[in-house]
């Protein structure tokens, strides 16, 4: 090989390293999905119906479900958004969910909150995060949903979160084993 083509491949080669090191040392945005198949009752007496895709209280009473949430660490969350059935304008019909910071000392730490609006199939947000930046090595965290009546179900929540550069590429491309 000639000498200047030798330089234009060990060029090349080290514009590619270079350009995958930029990459990777981006701060970027990332996504947990917890679907309706992730919620359990609160309590085994409750009733409930879960498809997977939707979860509700057939019976309007006993209304609290819980799910994991499963962050990577040091991520900061931004968003939490969550996605319903509600067409019922009655006080009482509602549905909302709100994401807990487990502080391992049978207390919590809410993070954020939402609640359904009376527009049927639609989704609403909170973008005011308390106790935002995720640490799982002290805490973990959950989401608490409150379906108050039969005419209202839920369908998932997504949790919108921001990494800096600094976070290893390993954590800030997790995915949920739930
Ligand atoms: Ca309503
Ligand atoms: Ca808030």
């Amino acid at each position: 090989m000639k000498r200047s083509k030798l330089f234009t491949l060990v060029l090349a080669i080290g514009l590619a390293f270079g350009l995958a090191y930029t990459v990777s040392a981006t701060a970027g945005n990332g996504y947990e999905s917890v679907p309706a198949a992730a919620f359990v009752p609160k309590d085994h007496s409750y009733e409930y119906y879960n498809d997977g895709c939707r979860v509700l209280n057939p019976t309007g009473s006993a209304p609290y479900f819980v799910a994991p949430v499963d962050l990577p660490h040091g991520a900061t969350v931004t968003k939490v958004t969550f996605y319903f059935y509600d067409d019922s304008s009655v006080g009482s019909d509602y549905a909302s969910v709100w994401l807990g910071r487990n502080d391992h000392d049978n207390s919590f730490s809410q993070m954020a909150d939402v609640t359904s609006n009376d527009a049927g199939d639609s989704s609403n947000q909170d973008d005011t995060i308390n106790y935002a930046t995720i640490d799982n090595s002290q805490y973990s965290y959950f989401l608490e949903l409150c379906l108050n009546s039969s005419s209202v179900w839920a369908y998932g929540v997504v949790v919108e979160y921001s990494y800096s550069a600094s976070l290893p590429l390993v954590t800030r491309n997790h995915q949920s084993a739930l």
